[in-house]
């Protein structure tokens, strides 16, 4: 079978006015912002600690390559502070490296787009920096480096050494397909050559409780062509959740059914796995190596498992945001349709795996459903992570938020109606920082014969095809223009969006396969087509029992929301007419409405009809929210 590959976001160049800005702001705002977060100099923001750490690990590793002797310090918490540790120890949580790592990563793809003389410069320093804090062995992490070199892999379950090694090692592939430095690079292949000497055929069979080392190791093997990545990658997920559970092994308990690792999903054989469970964060990260590792070994049970996990998510699993993950508790996925909107977790980093996910499987099944959860993530829970001037950022993505609630309720103190300046837990900033930035990734898959165009914007790129030049009015009119100079026949695959009712094509397509029109293009051809994004009123699958008796409003790509500047107190007063008379007005819809009269003081009493006064409401993009201060949000509305 053939498979598709990214068009790279490399030869990639986004002329968007929406997505250039975004990108664009990424590059001026949230990179430099972040350096300076992981140097903890945020005012009034959570310490990092970051680059602290790095620093000092290279102090003691000096130390100790001249013989002198170092402290050790604990190593059984997950997280570290000055009020609570020694100061000399590390601080902030285990996984603290991979902010560094992600951030590398994020300046890697920033520079595919905008050559930098500057910030590569910073970036090579902070690498000078993270490579001197690699030990003799090849070994790279603060946490254990600082703390007690002789716990290194002791905790595969809980401690993330794996975690930090896959950021590491995307972190160092990006910046090398940037820059072609291979600095980090290499030092990371060290590191990947001693987690294969540990973990391969003859070694431990240990995998990690956070998973990301199995994608990663699936890049290494398709940067360097070195096999032995991808067979550690596979090795990892062939061993997850198969008895004696390594977990077990790894702390001499012998657990057996009692503790099940449903968390880590690591519970049962990934193959025999039929629905997301567990950390959702986790879970698409693995998803995403199972499907690496499945395009790349042929390994059709692997794929299917992918397929039905990606189904059980997007069918069952998914708010409408594209956020995934319904509870704080283990910040995971719950039961299927139990998707609560104001105690929503939808954290930014899961949403982010989900994209990861959708583009592995679109590459292996030319199916648009994958890039249409794409767009849904992209265009709504992960835009929504940013606030529009790239400073703060939000790391649970709820559908409804009350201020109040969110201070006088613990089961809701996860949801902050504001985003954060940065996070003691700072997973979610670079993430968000380093999709973005890779934006152009997403957009084009191809194979030998055919283009694939999954997602539309204003974009110029070159393929062994074509040139092509795309003019997108995709999300205000639906126009998409494309400029087509062929270097040789080929077949164009354009994406049907789910939410188009009605589309045109200029040409006419050949055939028209699981939401892909296939075009084909012998020669130079212009192609406009028009996929008329309409105002939508969107119900839910009735089993979510939260939204029964209420809908969404959508147009296009993005999903709309209510806020309280626009539209007052207690949101869910409000009402959607049958009749709504929708008009775009700016950035905003509005619809006719009714907000119901609270005319009585009882808090019971004898049922009467509602009294209700017409209004207009006045919807706004939902990843806009939160832009103008605190306020009560909601995406459903009564109807
Ligand atoms: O554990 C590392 C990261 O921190 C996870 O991906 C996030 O959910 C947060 O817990
Ligand atoms: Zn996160």
């Amino acid at each position: 079978m053939e498979y598709s590959r990214p068009v790279s976001n490399n030869s990639v160049k986004i002329t968007d006015s929406f997505w250039k800005e975004k990108i664009d702001l990424i590059k001026k705002e949230v990179i430099p912002y972040q350096w300076n977060a992981l140097n903890d100099r945020i005012d009034g923001a959570e310490p990092s600690y970051c680059m602290r750490n790095y620093r000092l690990a290279c102090e003691i590793l000096n130390k100790r390559k001249h013989g002198e002797k170092t402290p050790v310090f604990p190593t059984e918490k997950w997280h570290y502070s000055p009020k609570e540790d020694n100061e000399n120890s590390f601080f902030g949580w285990v996984f603290q490296d991979s902010d560094l790592t992600k951030w590398i990563e994020a300046v890697g793809y920033s520079l595919q787009n905008h050559p930098d003389k500057e910030l590569e410069a910073l970036a090579d320093g902070a690498i000078e920096v993270l490579c001197s804090s690699q030990a003799e062995n090849g070994y790279i992490n603060s946490f254990y480096t600082i703390n007690n070199p002789d716990k290194a892999f002791s905790n595969l379950r809980d401690h993330h050494e794996l975690y930090c090694f896959g950021h590491l090692a995307e972190g160092a592939v990006s910046y090398y397909n940037a820059t072609g430095k291979d600095k980090l690079l290499k030092s990371v292949c060290r590191f990947a050559d001693l987690i294969c000497e540990k973990f391969g055929e003859n070694g431990m069979a240990g995998y990690g409780g956070h998973e990301i080392a199995e994608m990663a190791l699936v890049k290494l093997y398709e940067t360097t062509g070195n096999d032995r990545y991808l067979n550690a990658a596979r090795l990892m997920i062939d061993r997850r959740g198969t008895r004696p559970y390594y977990f077990d092994v790894e702390r001499n308990e012998n657990s057996g059914d009692k503790i099940n690792y449903v968390y880590n999903q690591a519970h049962i054989p990934v193959r025999e796995q039929k629905e997301a469970v567990g950390h959702a964060v986790r879970a698409v990260y693995l998803y995403s190596g199972m499907a690496d590792v499945a395009r790349h070994t042929n390994d059709t049970k692997l794929f299917n498992a992918c397929k039905t996990l990606f189904d059980n998510i997007t069918n069952k699993k998914m708010y409408i945001t594209g956020g995934i993950g319904s509870t704080k508790d283990g910040e995971a996925f719950t039961f299927d349709y139990d998707l609560p909107n104001d105690l929503a977790y939808a954290e930014s980093c899961a949403s982010i795996g989900l994209v990861f996910f959708a583009r592995r499987m679109l590459q292996v099944d030319f199916d648009s459903k994958y890039a249409a959860v794409m767009e849904r993530c992209l265009c709504n829970n992960i835009l929504a992570g940013m606030s529009e001037d790239g400073k703060s950022f939000f790391y649970v993505n709820p559908l409804e938020v009350n201020p109040i609630a969110c201070r006088e309720d613990s089961r809701k103190n996860h949801v902050k109606p504001v985003r954060q300046k940065w996070f003691d837990c700072a997973c979610c900033p670079p993430n968000i920082a380093r999709i973005i930035s890779d934006y152009g990734e997403y957009c084009f898959t191809e194979t030998n014969s055919s283009l694939f165009i999954n997602l539309y914007q204003s974009s110029e790129f070159t393929t062994d095809k074509a040139d092509i030049e795309i003019i997108s009015d995709y999300f205000k009119s639906g126009e998409v223009k494309f400029k087509i100079k062929t270097k040789r026949p080929f077949t164009l695959a354009l994406r049907i969006p789910e939410w188009s009712n009605k589309y045109t094509f200029s040409i006419n397509y050949s055939f028209v396969k699981k939401g892909y029109a296939y075009f084909d293009i012998p020669c130079n051809r212009e192609l406009t087509a028009n996929f008329c994004p309409e105002i939508r009123i969107i119900k839910c699958n009735p089993n979510v029992r939260e939204n029964i008796g209420k809908v969404a409003v959508a147009r296009g790509a993005f999903i709309y929301c209510l806020e309280e500047k626009d539209n007052g107190k207690n949101l869910h007063l409000l009402r959607l007419s049958h009749k709504p008379e929708f008009k775009i007005e700016g950035k905003f819809i509005t619809a006719n409405g009714y907000r119901e009269q609270n005319i009585e003081n009882a808090l019971y009493y004898e049922y009467t009809p509602s009294e209700e006064e017409p209004v207009r409401l006045k919807f706004i993009p939902y990843f806009k929210w939160a832009n103008r201060g605190e306020n009560e949000m909601s995406v459903y509305i009564r109807y």
